[in-house]
């Protein structure tokens, strides 16, 4: 940390009251900020961590619709069962606030006024949509139409899903009201505009004087909304949920949601500091140069806290700036976006009855979507957990334990003189912080996890290389010292994986029977041996237990249909299904095939249908493959076919086989076909 700094003041994204928080959201933020944060409190450093809901915009009246309820209740029941599940998770935020509560409300008019009066709030006269028997004004997710762009039907009243084109609400074809499924009229109504262009120079300077401190996505982003040049923004809405614009004559609007959401960091602040007793203290972790300011968020928030925010705390002054944004990109599962409409999710309340959080904490810190996105699959979950956690970090500590409970009465042995293998792992493990505190300190929170196990790795291989369970016959004083520099770094490892999985090295802190807790521990000592000898020891227990495959296979079972697999980046790969024997494989009649007529199938985007020549007859197949390869391209080739695929329908035709190709799109997309021209018919195996 650069030294100006004298405490930190940390942020999560708020997350929306309108839905339970998932893995993703876990990766994409709660995680890493809750590592640094931890990691943070082990140096000692004055750091305080900053949350709560967000529970304005139409995403809460929405979601209120569709449950049938009230903006209310939903936000009440969400910003409930989040607080719980994050707590449960073992994030800890210092507060966990609601944008719901009359001290934001608060904040936020006063920001609004602020800019107002200085004139970086301006009234304007717009056309929007209005729904007559509504009687409303319709916000952008509030109608449909056809996008002007693509002509896809069921584009969003600001933005088209399908290609990603934004857009004014009027240019939107063939509107309709979600509300009332009629079309709507046109009608003038006032808004107010925030003057983001004023802020065009400031914040340009703002974002590369941090071109060599933040990450490339973030920088990209940022640069690119910046090029386009900064526009004026509606900061308000018609709505009825949400903070009312404060201003005579602006009944039935309230503010946008974005422009009140992110200042939800500073009264959850305020809220916090009065807690405390120190109402007033909120000031030293916003209005003060001395603090450094790092906020954690997905990579749907950047911009919003890259330009929007720091616009608005450069229009009122006196605020302090993010000197980080370290955004994540998404995690996605078992190879498909994570989708609540789906079932395809994972939701952190309905985990943590089955399994303990460690095993999802370090997971998803070893596969992070730190620079592009990741994937959570089930199989990875349970490798990390039987042959990371299990077999290497906790053999170590039970081993080691068990070790000196039979050999030396459960206590810690007197070191002797040092060999040079001792030497060389305890200069390692000295070492370690430091190497880790690198990364940390530079959001690489993946490869500070993989150093941490690598910790772990080395710890087992210095216990096989001493062998103790022969020199304690031969030389009893060697295996005195080697037990005695293992113990040491199985609590060395207890501090130094705490930020990743905090209730094990809980455990491992009884185990050991040490003093005091973790957090009293200092990050730069913990790489040093501070076991006295003779030091009584507690009791063993195992600290990770294996996952049986039935049980991946039970979890597998629940998931919906996945989405539409993402573009997978070269070298993301699928985890390997599960092993064959020669026989399953044989009862497969792959054989060579020509294909002598292909077609699209009427209605279908997808499906080809082509006629085969198998030699001993011919025959009909329909093949998911009309996206990525033309009937034209197909005529003619020889491919290969599983000829012995029982019967089925698609859409209505008949397919007779499979044609083999691979299960990726664009470049990586290619037909299985046959190296030289062969006879058709042939088998293959
Ligand atoms: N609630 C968006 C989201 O949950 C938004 C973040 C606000 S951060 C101030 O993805
Ligand atoms: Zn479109």
């Amino acid at each position: 940390m650069q030294n100006k700094f004298k405490r930190i003041l940390v942020t999560s994204a708020l997350p929306y009251a309108n839905g339970h928080i998932h893995l993703g959201h876990l990766a994409g933020c709660y995680v890493p900020s809750d590592i640094y944060v931890r990691y943070q409190r082990l140096q000692h450093r004055d750091v305080l961590h900053i949350c709560g809901s967000d529970e304005h915009g139409v995403a809460i009246t929405i979601s209120a619709e569709k449950e049938k309820t009230t903006p209310k209740a939903i936000v009440d029941k969400y910003h409930e069962a989040n607080k719980d599940a994050f707590r449960r998770f073992g994030i800890n935020f210092d507060n966990f606030s609601r944008t719901s509560l009359p001290i934001h409300h608060e904040t936020a008019k006063e920001f609004f006024l602020d800019l107002l009066q200085k004139g970086y709030l301006l009234p304007k006269e717009q056309e929007q949509f209005y729904d007559a028997e509504a009687k409303m004004f319709l916000p952008d997710r509030y109608v449909e139409g056809t996008c002007p762009n693509c002509a896809y039907d069921k584009a969003r009243g600001d933005q088209c899903d399908n290609c990603g084109k934004y857009y004014d609400q009027l240019d939107l074809k063939n509107p309709k009201s979600l509300i009332t499924g009629k079309t709507p009229v046109v009608k003038k109504t006032k808004h107010w505009y925030f003057t983001l262009g004023r802020f065009q120079k400031k914040l340009e300077a703002f974002v590369e004087g941090h071109s060599a401190d933040w990450k490339d996505n973030v920088l990209q982003q940022t640069r690119s909304w910046l090029k386009e040049g900064l526009q004026e923004r509606a900061v308000t809405r018609d709505l009825s949920w949400g903070i009312p614009v404060p201003i005579d004559g602006a009944e039935g609007k309230v503010i946008y949601v974005w422009f009140d959401a992110v200042l939800g960091y500073i009264s959850s602040t305020k809220e916090w500091a009065i807690q405390q007793g120190t109402p007033e203290r909120w000031k030293e972790y916003w209005c003060d140069e001395t603090t450094r300011y790092i906020a954690f968020l997905g990579k749907d928030n950047i911009v919003f806290h890259t330009v929007v925010f720091p616009a608005e705390l450069m229009a009122r002054t006196g605020y302090i700036l993010p000197d980080n944004v370290p955004a994540n990109e998404f995690l996605n599962l078992e190879g498909g976006k994570f989708s609540k409409s789906r079932n395809n999710a994972i939701y952190v309340k309905d985990i943590l009855d089955r399994y303990p959080a460690d095993l999802f904490r370090y997971t998803i810190a070893t596969n992070l979507p730190e620079t592009k996105d990741s994937d959570f699959y089930w199989k990875d979950f349970q490798a990390k957990n039987n042959n990371e956690l299990a077999d290497i970090y906790g053999n170590f500590i039970n081993r080691t334990i068990t070790f000196a409970a039979k050999t030396f009465a459960n206590t810690v042995p007197k070191r002797g003189p040092l060999n040079d293998r001792d030497t060389a792992i305890l200069t390692y493990v000295k070492d370690a912080p430091q190497r880790i505190s690198d990364l940390i300190e530079q959001f690489k929170f993946r490869d500070a996890t993989m150093e941490m196990m690598n910790g772990a790795r080395a710890a087992n291989k210095y216990f096989n290389d001493s062998e103790p369970w022969k020199t304690s016959k031969t030389q009893p004083e060697q295996c005195g010292t080697t037990l005695n520099i293992c113990l040491n770094i199985v609590r060395s490892l207890a501090v130094l994986f705490s930020p990743i999985v905090p209730f094990s090295s809980d455990k491992v802190w009884k185990m050991m029977n040490l003093q005091g807790s973790i957090s009293d521990e200092h990050w730069m000592n913990a790489g040093e041996a501070q076991l006295s000898e003779g030091h009584q020891l507690g009791q063993s227990e195992i600290l990770f237990t294996k996952i049986e495959d039935s049980t991946i296979e039970q979890e597998l079972g629940t998931l919906g249909t996945p989405a539409v697999a993402p573009v997978t980046a070269a070298n993301t790969f699928a985890p390997l299904k599960q092993q064959i024997s020669y026989d399953d494989f044989a009862k497969i009649d792959f054989r060579t095939a020509k294909v002598l007529q292909a077609e699209t199938v009427p209605k279908s985007k997808k499906l080809l249908k082509l006629q085969i020549d198998l030699g001993f007859e011919h025959r009909q197949i329909v093949a998911g493959i009309a996206e990525k390869i033309t009937p034209e391209q197909l005529i003619g080739k020889t491919i290969i076919v599983v000829a012995n695929l029982a019967p089925a329908k698609l859409m209505g035709v008949e397919s007779n086989g499979m044609l083999l190709a691979t299960a990726s799109d664009g470049d990586n997309f290619a037909l299985l076909t046959s190296s030289k021209d062969v006879d058709t018919g042939i088998g293959i195996k």
